[in-house]
């Protein structure tokens, strides 16, 4: 917290998520920065921590005079997303990553991999770009060796640029400290998932003595689409149990947009007894997504995630996960082999999740040959 009327803001606050020297660093950083340049901040997942996250950095950045943009991989599918991409107009604030600079240094927020397969293959990043990250995610990974590096575990990334900004006593606007008290509340499930942490709490309360209210109110208040209805009932009706998973996707193709309502099926189904983890995938144009859930406290959540849909595509935090990757090109389907091709993923995905438990007898090389599929 910071001192009343201190000069020197560099104060640590009560568990040290925030040393003194991690903040002098960062002043260095900033006081170091070559005039003209920018910087490019990257959301990996577009969710709204990932959104508040980026803004109030991009604040700390400006409030030094730093040009700053944001990039975001993914779309703003959400129906929650696409309220608050309409609320705090970030079509004015927010690019897609397809349009990230090739040149100049890099910020990632709410997310620690400098590779992502969720950048999608287009888009090549040499990872000594980066030079500012701040997440909440214990990925194992590399740390920036000139640069500002923040990762502690708690509730959101949101957190920690807040107190990145108190400590800089960066002033953050009416609808800034609405969004930041947003992105908290969503990772943290409204304060109560237990990796919450007093920062987060005390963040959220700092953020919303001055915020909007209503609109805090009216961002987790956001309605489903009409075809939410119709893609539950279709998900739903393939539902089934794989070695004590329940796994169900989307039959036909979805639209780019509408992949995020999976994530909400997947958190309706989140509670049922009987089986403690549940898959939920689709095919997007030419990617595959899946929201993946669990109450299992034994599950290493993303080994399991990588063992359905790959190594470094996906990822999960205290129960609750996703894996987002884009097919080779020759595989992107087209209208009409569309439902092969989901039909192969589907059998492929039970396979792995079987051999993942020890119970597929098949081998890839075709050696025993008993395929499960
Ligand atoms: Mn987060």
């Amino acid at each position: 917290m910071l001192a009343d009327g201190g000069s020197m803001p560099a104060h640590s606050n009560d568990s040290g998520f925030l040393k003194a020297d991690l903040v002098r660093q960062f002043m260095q950083l900033l006081e170091s920065w070559k005039t003209g340049e920018s910087i490019s901040i990257i959301v990996a997942q577009v969710d709204p921590d990932g959104i508040a996250s980026a803004h109030v950095s991009k604040a700390i950045f400006e409030s030094r005079g730093i040009a700053c943009e944001i990039y975001y991989a993914g779309s703003f599918g959400h129906p929650q997303n696409q309220l608050i991409y309409n609320e705090w107009e970030l079509m004015k604030t927010m690019r897609p990553i397809s349009e990230l600079p090739e040149q100049g240094p890099l910020g990632l927020v709410d997310s620690s991999r400098f590779e992502d397969a969720r950048f999608g293959s287009e888009v090549r990043i040499d990872p000594a770009r980066f030079i500012f990250r701040v997440d909440h995610h214990l990925d194992q990974t590399t740390k920036i060796k000139d640069g500002f590096d923040l990762i502690e575990s708690c509730g959101s990334a949101t957190t920690l640029c807040t107190l990145l900004a108190r400590a800089l006593e960066v002033p953050l606007d009416k609808q800034l400290r609405t969004l930041a008290a947003v992105g908290i509340h969503s990772d943290t499930e409204q304060l109560t998932l237990s990796i919450t942490r007093n920062e987060d709490i005390q963040s959220f309360a700092w953020l919303m003595s001055e915020g909007d209210q209503e609109k805090l109110e009216a961002s987790f208040n956001f309605r489903l689409p009409p075809q939410f209805a119709d893609l539950e009932r279709e998900v739903l009706s393939t539902l089934e149990m794989v070695d004590g998973v329940r796994i169900a996707h989307a039959t036909s193709l979805m639209k780019e947009e509408d992949g995020d309502l999976l994530s909400i099926i997947a958190n309706r189904q989140r509670r049922n007894e009987g089986a403690a983890t549940t898959v939920i995938w689709g095919v997007t144009g030419g990617w595959v997504r899946a929201s993946i859930r669990s109450y299992s406290k034994e599950l290493p959540l993303t080994k399991f995630i990588e063992a359905i849909f790959g190594k470094g595509k996906g990822g999960a935090k205290h129960g609750s996960g996703g894996a987002r990757y884009q097919l080779a090109e020759p595989h992107v389907p087209f209208p009409d082999t569309a439902e092969l091709l989901i039909k192969f993923l589907s059998a492929q995905y039970k396979c792995r999740i079987q051999q993942m438990r020890g119970r597929g007898g098949s081998d890839r090389n075709g050696k025993n040959g008993k395929s499960q599929a």
